[in-house]
């Protein structure tokens, strides 16, 4: 039995998770798209599958079991809501939604519904490397874990489309997610400084620097770059009481020439994280084919919507922010 999946947002990770749903991953099959661009939509879709004009009649379509939202952040809250009232099982990219506000009425719905629904794309979680690091720390023989370092930085952005507040609440989504997930610990609050700017992002707020609390006592230091140059370069290294767990290096050829000795690094997300989009993929699909949702929850993309919001307050106000969640739902725990 293939699970039949609509995907609504065709832009560049839409495109991307269509190849895997339709030549990677067995399983699955990609009956329906729309996008708000038409003829984006058109051009994305598979042999034999629908497109649909709006994400509503995507979502309705009695042919499509399960769906996958890639649309931009601001829109997420709307389909979410949608397929949350369909009882269909939804994988929806980061930013799960763009505000608190928005993050409790996906977990009020969902709550309500009963059973979970929502898988969020926080792809780092399935990550060979990210895996192996957490698995260290889990054994506990470092000791507890005293401050974790993330450096996050891309090569480019797209000008234009990507704005200043997006480093704070689209880009640092993900180090508040993984540094929950490594270390099991909350986020309790936030600071941000901004240093010198980089002169390739234009009027870009980019760098910044970003300081989670957590709950634990532990410090998580955030470097997030968008427009490093170079590549797609995506550090971690957790020091504990009794040692050091870091992510390794990619492998790669070392190549020696008369430039010297050195080795290729990835250009963007998504040759970075191809396995680990593909392994969270493969555990969607087998919990959406029974129904329901497994992986990062919408509590994971409230707790992360905190951290942005935080920034953000951060950023202007210079001080530390308070992150406050409110109590865990049972289907949560
Ligand atoms: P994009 O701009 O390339 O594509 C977004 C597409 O969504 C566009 O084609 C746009 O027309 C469409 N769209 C926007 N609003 C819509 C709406 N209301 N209804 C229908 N279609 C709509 O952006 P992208 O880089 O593909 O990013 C899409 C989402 O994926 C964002 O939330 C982004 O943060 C996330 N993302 C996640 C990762 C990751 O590593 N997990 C990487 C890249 C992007
Ligand atoms: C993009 O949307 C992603 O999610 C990438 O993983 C991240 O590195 C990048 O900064 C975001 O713009």
């Amino acid at each position: 039995m293939s699970l039949n999946v609509g995907v609504i947002g065709t832009g560049m990770i839409g495109q991307d998770h269509i190849r895997r749903l339709t030549r990677v991953l067995s399983g699955v099959t990609v009956v329906a798209v729309n996008d708000m661009d038409q003829a984006r939509a058109q051009a994305a879709a598979p042999a034999g599958a629908k497109v649909h004009p709006t994400p509503d009649a995507l979502v309705a379509d009695p042919d499509v079991q399960a769906v996958v939202i890639c649309s931009w952040g601001p829109a997420h809250e709307e389909q979410l809501l949608a397929c949350i009232a369909a009882g269909k099982p939804v994988f929806c990219e980061k930013p799960m939604v763009t505000s608190e506000a928005a993050a409790l009425r996906i977990i009020e719905a969902e709550v309500a519904f009963g059973r979970r629904l929502v898988q969020v794309g926080f792809m780092r979680r399935f990550d060979a490397d990210y895996r192996r690091l957490k698995a260290v720390i889990d054994t506990g023989t470092l000791g507890a874990p005293l401050m974790y370092y993330s450096k996050h930085r891309n090569a480019s952005v797209p000008e234009g489309l990507y704005t200043s507040d997006m480093p704070l609440n689209d880009t640092l989504v993900h180090d508040a997610d993984i540094s929950r997930w490594l270390l099991s610990d909350e986020v309790t609050g936030v600071e941000v400084r901004v240093p010198r700017r980089s002169s390739r992002g234009k009027d870009l707020r980019d760098p910044v620097l970003v300081l989670l609390h957590m709950a634990s006592g532990a410090l998580v230091d955030v470097e997030i770059s968008v427009n490093i140059g170079y590549g797609y370069d995506i550090r971690g290294e957790v020091s504990c009481e009794a040692g050091v767990a870091a992510l390794p290096n990619r492998p790669a050829a070392v190549v020696t020439d008369a430039h010297g000795i050195r080795q290729a690094i990835p250009e963007d997300w998504r040759e970075r994280f191809i396995e680990a989009y593909d392994q969270e993929f493969r555990e969607w699909i087998v919990a959406a084919g029974q129904g329901t949702a497994t992986g990062p929850s919408a509590w994971d993309g409230y707790a992360a919507t905190l951290v942005a919001d935080a920034a953000l307050r951060a950023v202007d106000s210079g001080r530390l922010e308070a992150v406050g969640m409110i109590a865990k739902p049972a289907l949560y725990s």
